[in-house]
């Protein structure tokens, strides 16, 4: 395995939110501190990483695709939070984007560990993984919701646009409507996305196959939905499609929103993954051969993230 950078920011061990609620009825939030520090831990103990610490300098570039208002927004009512961290607003899509006071300045960093692996992949690293929390593929141009605040993966590929042509590909259980919305309209952007039946799985309201794109961005959206628990060999077969598309567009860089939630024991979703298959599906998306950014999206099943990050890490074909 080649010397990879990690990325990563502490400010993320601010957001701890104490509940989740659905129904009315509160619950445990799995979207946990513990989740990042675990997969860090792991890494420096078994993967040949190099820790990279986010830098902070790069705000200018969330206004381009969150707007100002949004960024200046969430900073203002992050001050105001109450005990339940809910706050109705235009902004707030669900009720799985709860604020407490350091949510913003948290959220803030996610996107800064984001946009710092970028710059790493366009100034010619091969491979980086930014160690995002909390996640961000369902924050879309002007909403937050599904834990997510910020679009850390968007803001890293918007950031990689402005030097070439760049691919999504989110592999997340859940469909990263976040991404699809804030790119749907581009041609330049191609976002492909494998994940559980929207019918069935949150976000609801996308990740459809008959979502293509609109405008000068029809074609360049594509969603593949599988059914939970579909297990390595079914998804496999998606992932190549996935590829294919990715193959066909002709992109400069990747940006891969990584989600573990696939694993079989995750306590919220599923595809009946084993932690060897995360190297499996690594070494796929590594046949691309093109200049990477990771980032870290869902999966929940804290006690095996590490382990997940590193097969994924160890399946990653060197070609450099
Ligand atoms: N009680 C990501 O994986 N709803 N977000 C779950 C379970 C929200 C997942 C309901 C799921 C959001 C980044
Ligand atoms: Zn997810």
């Amino acid at each position: 395995m080649p010397m990879i950078k990690v990325v990563y920011n502490s400010s993320h061990l601010l957001h701890d939110p104490e509940f989740e609620l659905y129904d009315g009825r509160k619950s445990r939030y799995p979207e946990t501190p513990d989740r990042i520090e675990t997969i860090k831990t792991w890494l420096e103990q078994y993967g040949n990483v190099e820790i990279v610490n986010a830098d902070h300098g790069l705000n200018k570039i969330t206004a381009s695709l969150h707007g100002s208002n949004y960024e200046e927004y969430f900073q203002q009512i992050s001050k105001k939070a109450d005990s339940t961290g809910l706050i109705p607003s235009n902004f707030i899509h669900d009720t799985y984007a709860p604020i407490n006071s350091d949510t913003y300045k948290a959220a803030r960093g996610a996107i800064d560990t984001a946009l710092t692996g970028a710059t790493l992949v366009a100034s010619g690293e091969k491979l980086v993984y930014s160690l995002c929390r909390p996640p961000g593929h369902h924050a879309g141009g002007n909403y937050m919701g599904g834990y997510c605040y910020f679009n850390n993966a968007a803001a890293a590929a918007n950031y990689l646009s402005l030097s070439g042509k760049v691919a999504i590909l989110d592999i997340d259980y859940h469909h990263g409507n976040g991404t699809q919305n804030i790119f749907y309209e581009r041609a330049d952007v191609l976002y492909v996305s494998i994940h559980a039946d929207p019918k069935l799985n949150y976000p609801y309201t996308n990740g459809y196959e008959n979502e293509n794109g609109r405008d000068a961005g029809l074609g360049y959206n594509f969603n593949l939905v599988v059914a939970k628990n579909c297990g390595i060999r079914s998804y496999m077969a998606s992932l190549e499609k996935a590829l294919k598309r990715i193959r066909s567009f002709k992109a400069d860089y990747l940006v891969v929103s990584l989600g573990f939630d696939g694993y079989k024991d995750d306590p919220i979703a599923g595809f009946g993954f084993e932690k060897e298959d995360y190297a499996l599906i690594a070494a796929a998306i590594s046949g691309l051969m093109l200049p990477s950014l990771i980032v870290q999206e869902g999966g929940y099943c804290v006690e095996v993230l590490g382990e997940l990050a590193q097969a994924f890490l160890k399946g990653w074909h060197e070609y450099f």
